[in-house]
């Protein structure tokens, strides 16, 4: 993953340095282009230890439509968690202890952080336990699930259907793969308010040449120690799968980056990650045996030969 150590330190040493809606202040350049060639091996980190089933579980959540974390709290994936809580905790009906701006004190406080830790667990319990809670304060609002499956189309005829943009793009992919129109777009300006984080993995285009599949992704903002390496193995297994719906064979993910920062507080945690050499990319096994891509499960997807460096911990800005 030369690639992605080389955005890296592009950032490191040409980033301006930069305020933020998260307070947390970054390193920043806009515009940067990585591409991830689908044949070499499965681009996931081997600099750290990434985890790999989070990034299933997320994905398959986003192409069955979902919206609501409690589904992936029953998954034991937590990477949604504190953006359900943020809006609990800013509800009317919250009466707990005092969360707000949780995010950046938890790390730096520990009195705090404590207290933080029991509401969010109360918080992930009742999600499970109370359906009626779960359908209010679980769900994120229209988010990537939502307009991927079902992009509302506001149409003044109201038998007008919600448009499944995946199904439009496997259909296209089939019957007319020169198309240069093969686009989803998660961003829809007229839901944005509703949305509890506006979707960063904001639009991305398929394209056949040569019996091969590739996917390009703009991503309007990067958080590059966290979010990133997530993201690149995202839309890498989202192009395997597409390709196991249309018989293609995987070829290039290419990611193209708006607003690409190292948080602040990421800095000493990319340096030591530099510091790693790179090893064999892993490769991706699929056991999908009839079953359309919307039906899998996290079982079905199955890495092999994936030897990383150790996990680096960081705090992530709410
Ligand atoms: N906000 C910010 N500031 N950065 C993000 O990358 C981000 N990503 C979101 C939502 N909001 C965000 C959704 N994706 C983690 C990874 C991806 C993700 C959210 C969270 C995460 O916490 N990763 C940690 C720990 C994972 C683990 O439990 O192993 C990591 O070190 O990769
Ligand atoms: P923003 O909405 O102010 O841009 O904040 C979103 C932050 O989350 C930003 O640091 C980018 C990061 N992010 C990713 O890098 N990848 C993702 O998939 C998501 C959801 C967020």
């Amino acid at each position: 993953m030369k690639q992605y150590l080389d955005l890296c330190k592009h950032v490191l040493e040409t980033g301006s340095q930069k305020g933020d809606r998260t307070g947390t202040g970054t390193l920043s350049v806009f515009g940067y282009q990585m591409r991830y060639d689908l044949q070499k091996g499965f681009p996931l980190m081997t600099t750290k230890k990434t985890a790999f089933r989070l990034i299933v579980s997320e994905l398959l959540w986003f192409l069955k439509g979902d919206t609501n974390v409690r589904t992936l709290v029953e998954e034991k994936n937590p990477i949604w968690d504190e953006w359900a809580f943020e809006k609990w905790v800013n509800s009317e009906e919250y009466t707990g202890p005092d969360m707000t701006d949780f995010g950046r004190r938890a790390p730096l406080d520990e009195e705090f952080r404590s207290k933080y830790e029991v509401e969010m667990a109360h918080f992930k319990k009742r999600l499970l336990d109370d359906s009626s809670f779960a359908e209010t304060y679980g769900d994120l609002g229209p988010v990537y699930g939502k307009q991927w499956r079902s992009w509302h189309t506001g149409s003044a005829q109201s038998e007008k259907q919600p448009i499944d943009q995946i199904a439009q793009l496997i259909e296209g992919l089939k019957n007319n793969p020169d198309s240069r129109r093969h686009i989803v777009t998660a961003w829809n300006p007229s839901e944005i308010e509703d949305m509890a984080l506006p979707p960063c993995h904001a639009l991305f285009q398929f394209y056949v040449a040569d019996g091969k599949l590739s996917c390009q992704l703009y991503q309007r903002s990067a958080d590059i120690f966290i979010g990133v390496p997530f993201n690149i193995a995202s839309y890498a297994l989202l192009v395997h799968l597409i390709a196991l719906e249309t018989g293609l064979i995987p070829g290039e993910f290419i990611h193209t980056l708006g607003d690409a920062h190292i948080y602040s507080n990421h800095i000493n945690q990319v340096n030591e990650q530099l510091t790693r050499e790179p090893r064999p990319l892993p490769t991706l096994r699929i056991n999908a045996e009839g079953k359309s891509i919307f039906d899998l499960t996290t079982q079905d997807i199955v890495l092999e030969n994936y030897d990383p460096h150790p996990k680096i911990k960081a705090p992530i800005a709410v």
